[in-house]
């Protein structure tokens, strides 16, 4: 929505709904200025358009490009209190400069050199981290430490006390995302400190939320479960994976389960209630098989895609890209997307799904619009 252009060039033309111009209406328009006035019939084509027209616009980050930068970082930067974390944030070009994927989502990429540590702090915001490649760092969630693998999802809800630790040897990158940009627009932001002593540097293989609520279909009687967020800090690539193989195999023996011909789809979900991980992202993992192309979908609302293994090409409105394991795509509202396999290829995807479809604001379209 652009809602920042001065009302002079309709001043000075006048046209269809539009007044003379001359004299008493410049100062009409100049009275308005005064006294931080906007009249509706100079704005109304961009605040009411027919059918939506994001600001934000369809970008491709390499991960490669990203890796070496958040290397570089690695070497030139600290980390600690003040700044945090050694996040990089992707900015939608469409957005001005600022560190949004997209108006509701923040993306990046965050870097952690061996044994070192991410200070302990909570914010409002809800995070979640997605693994494209490496291992060896541990996040402490509330005291839980939960190991970060290849393939894994990590839940960090808001208003838990989080710090990152790196046990291994070797640097880690991971994404992040944030509902932050949502958080800016709304002013629902808080931010605290942690402790400063090192939160629990044990290294175990399952977190505790994990060997309470990761049991396929069974929950725990006696226990309060989350219904904002999910109670599950880490999905396990194994189980993601396994899901994905079995909708396919399925398929192939005659049986239904996948979204369509070629592609599986699982979406991460929240055991107590069977919605969405957080209050404002949704995640996913897709699965498509070599060849498969997927149909032409739009939807409103915003998502970004990273490709975890594979390479294919993705269409977003009148942009295509080849993309190769690790790379970024964003989607913004109404923009019609098509995924194609050129090997077998596995895509994680968030968006701002649960947001849309609480306001009642959702609208999905199948096919070339
Ligand atoms: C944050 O706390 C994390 O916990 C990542 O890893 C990115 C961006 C802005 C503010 C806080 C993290 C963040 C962040």
């Amino acid at each position: 929505m652009t809602v920042h252009a001065s009302p002079v060039s309709l001043r000075a033309t006048g046209g269809p709904g539009q007044p003379e111009p001359g004299p008493a209406l410049s100062e009409l328009y100049r009275g308005f200025e005064r006294q931080s006035l906007v009249p509706l019939w100079t704005e109304i084509g961009d605040l009411m358009p027919p059918s939506p027209r994001p600001r934000a616009v369809p970008h491709r980050w390499c991960w490669s490009e990203l890796l070496g930068l958040a290397q570089r970082s690695g070497d030139l930067v600290p980390v600690g209190r003040g700044g945090e974390r050694r996040a990089i944030a992707l900015a939608n070009p469409g957005l001005g400069g600022a560190p949004f994927a997209t108006p509701t989502l923040w993306a990046a990429i965050q870097y952690l050199n061996p044994r070192e540590d991410a200070p302990v702090h909570r914010h409002a915001q809800n995070a979640f981290r997605f693994v494209v490649e490496g291992e060896g760092v541990w996040t402490v969630v509330d005291d839980d430490p939960v190991a970060m693998r290849r393939g894994d999802f990590l839940l960090t809800p808001g208003w838990r006390f989080h710090g990152h630790h790196n046990r291994s040897d070797a640097p880690m990158a991971w994404l992040d995302g944030l509902d932050i940009p949502f958080a800016h627009h709304m002013g629902s932001g808080f931010f605290e400190d942690g402790p400063e002593e090192v939160p629990d540097r044990s290294a175990p293989a399952r977190s505790r939320s994990e060997r309470l609520w990761s049991h396929p279909g069974l929950r725990p009687v006696g226990v309060t479960g989350e219904t904002r967020c999910s109670p599950i800090a880490a999905y396990r690539w194994e189980h993601t994976d396994a899901a994905l193989r079995e909708q396919l195999a399925l398929a192939d023996e005659g049986r239904p389960g996948v979204l369509e011909a070629g592609h599986a789809a699982v979406r991460f979900s929240n055991p107590v209630t069977g919605g969405d991980v957080l209050p404002t992202i949704r995640a996913e993992m897709h699965r498509l098989r070599a060849g498969t192309r997927t149909a032409t979908r739009r939807e409103v609302g915003s998502s970004v895609w990273q490709v975890f293994d594979g390479e294919g090409t993705v269409r977003v409105g009148d942009r295509e890209w080849p993309v190769h394991r690790g790379d970024l795509v964003t989607v913004p509202s109404w923009v019609p997307l098509t995924v194609t396999a050129v090997t077998g290829l596995d895509l994680f995807r968030f968006s701002d799904a649960p947001i849309l479809e609480r306001l009642h604001l959702d609208r999905v379209e199948l096919g070339n619009p």
